[in-house]
């Protein structure tokens, strides 16, 4: 027995890698927009540029995307073509809220998403929606500093608010927050921070990260209430940190960087802090507020699955000189693993790891939303890619996770692929880092007539999908 009946497969995408239009129907800026390609990008990325500019001298991949908003119904059909079961998609805020702290919504934003969940239901595809992917209005960070304060719960309540009930009876799978964890790693995306100079940035970034989860805890709630068939998950970037070596010193560390990457999901799938992120903050001397309220309602409204990434196992070592570029988390160099071309290894029995110890620590059904291979793939003189890299790498994860539900036990319900069709890179920016089964036609300079392709792997996926994951 392998995969149950009704495992959803299917793909990934975000609004702001894919959708285009920024400035269409009524949409406001959000920070996803501002982050330009090239060398000014981390410093945008992790909060520590100087100013919130928007200057025409960059190139902003997220303004055109892969102009998904006006070409998503000739993709869902291609994914319907390849028999997805589910569609995983990510909402702008700017779409339904310009500015974020307005108190009524933007119809024709509402609507567009309608239209594209009806659209989905056409071919029988679950909608499995993302609230927020790396996407705060604009305003919210210039008048509110973003996540690090507190009146964003009552901004996101209210997008969720106006969601849950456009949307009733036509989307039953939520998540909350896009990899939660990331805002440790990037605060600019993950929660529109901007550093202040000389602030304790720990701090701003943990009590920004205690506000997604206290707003992730009340659209769980509104989502239930709601309608009681809604189904909420918290999402996270995950994969396993392997001791470097087996001296004890290099399994505590290992140890440390396995819990302080779970520790907000351990909030959100048990509804309180774990003594050790608080025995952090105290010997840190880290002043996070945390009000008795706001612990009534993490413990009231757990997530009721955990969602996650995966794309590479890590390496925790006590002395830390080999550190590998590449990955926005800092890995130790694995010698017995390869890696892609931005230097994230491949581990697919790490994946099955990962997959075991998310099920054994939280006991809630997994799914998983994101995995597969960044590659630059070149088009043949017909413009056919034959992708056989991506396949291999597919393969080979989908028959580890195949092992841990069959073999392990473990509890799952989907899976979708990262960037199910081509879009722009998070981490890059970039169009030549490609995810997809449909080829993209555009480049890194904005090059290209958007057409769309279907590679190699189109047609492997949905052999697939087809047998259930049973060939593969
Ligand atoms: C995750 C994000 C995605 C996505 C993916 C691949 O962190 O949730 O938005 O882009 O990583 O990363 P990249 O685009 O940098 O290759």
């Amino acid at each position: 027995m392998g995969f149950k009946k009704d495992f959803l497969w299917g793909g990934a995408t975000a609004a702001n890698q894919c959708e285009g239009a920024i400035d269409v129907d009524g949409r406001g800026l959000a920070n996803v927009d501002v982050v330009p390609l090239g060398k000014d990008r981390l410093p945008i990325i992790t909060g520590k540029m100087k100013h919130l500019a928007f200057d025409e001298e960059h190139f902003y991949p997220a303004k055109v995307g892969i102009d998904f908003y006006h070409r998503y119904k000739e993709d869902i059909a291609l994914f319907a073509e390849m028999g997805f079961k589910t569609f995983r998609l990510s909402i702008a805020w700017s779409r339904i809220f310009p500015n974020g702290d307005e108190t009524t919504p933007n119809e024709e934003g509402l609507k567009f998403y309608e239209e594209m969940f009806k659209e989905c239901k056409k071919y029988g595809i679950e909608p499995l929606v993302t609230i927020t992917h790396f996407d705060c209005p604009i305003h919210l960070i210039k008048e509110y500093g973003g996540w690090r304060n507190k009146k964003m719960v009552e901004f996101y309540q209210n997008l969720v608010t106006a969601i849950a009930k456009r949307y009733k009876g036509l989307v039953k799978y939520w998540l909350t927050f896009n990899e939660i964890n990331m805002i440790l790693h990037a605060p600019f995306m993950g929660a529109g921070i901007v550093f202040e100079e000389g602030e304790n940035e720990e701090e701003v970034k943990y009590q920004a990260a205690h506000h997604e989860l206290v707003a992730s805890a009340e659209a769980t709630r509104i989502l239930h209430e709601v309608d009681p068939e809604n189904k909420v998950g918290c999402m996270m970037a995950a994969g396993d940190y392997y001791a470097y070596e087996c001296k004890p010193e290099d399994v505590f560390e290992s140890m440390k960087e396995n819990r302080h990457n779970l520790s907000l999901i351990d909030i959100q799938a048990r509804g309180y802090y774990p003594n050790y992120l608080l025995k952090e903050f105290e010997q840190k001397g880290l002043n996070i507020e945390i009000t008795e309220e706001d612990k009534k309602v993490l413990k009231a409204h757990t997530v009721d699955f955990i969602s996650f990434s995966y794309y590479a196992s890590r390496v925790a070592r006590a002395e830390k000189e080999e550190l590998t570029a590449g990955n926005i988390f800092e890995s130790v160099k694995n010698p017995h693993l390869e890696a892609s071309e931005w230097g994230w290894q491949i581990d697919p029995l790490g994946f099955r790891i990962t997959l075991n110890t998310l099920w054994d620590r939280y006991q809630k059904p997994l799914f998983v939303v994101e995995n597969g291979l960044g590659a630059v793939d070149t088009p043949d003189e017909n413009g056919y890619v034959a992708d056989d890299y991506r396949i291999d790498y597919m393969a080979r994860h989908i028959e580890a996770m195949r092992d841990a539900v069959e073999k392990d036990g473990v509890e799952l319900w989907g899976y979708t692929s990262w960037g199910c069709i081509d879009l722009v890179s998070a981490g890059t920016g970039e169009m030549k880092k490609r995810y997809g089964f449909i080829y993209v036609d555009r480049d890194n300079e904005g090059n290209g007539t958007l057409a769309r392709s279907k590679k190699k792997s189109f047609y492997w996926y949905k052999n697939v999908i087809a047998t259930n994951g049973e060939d593969v």
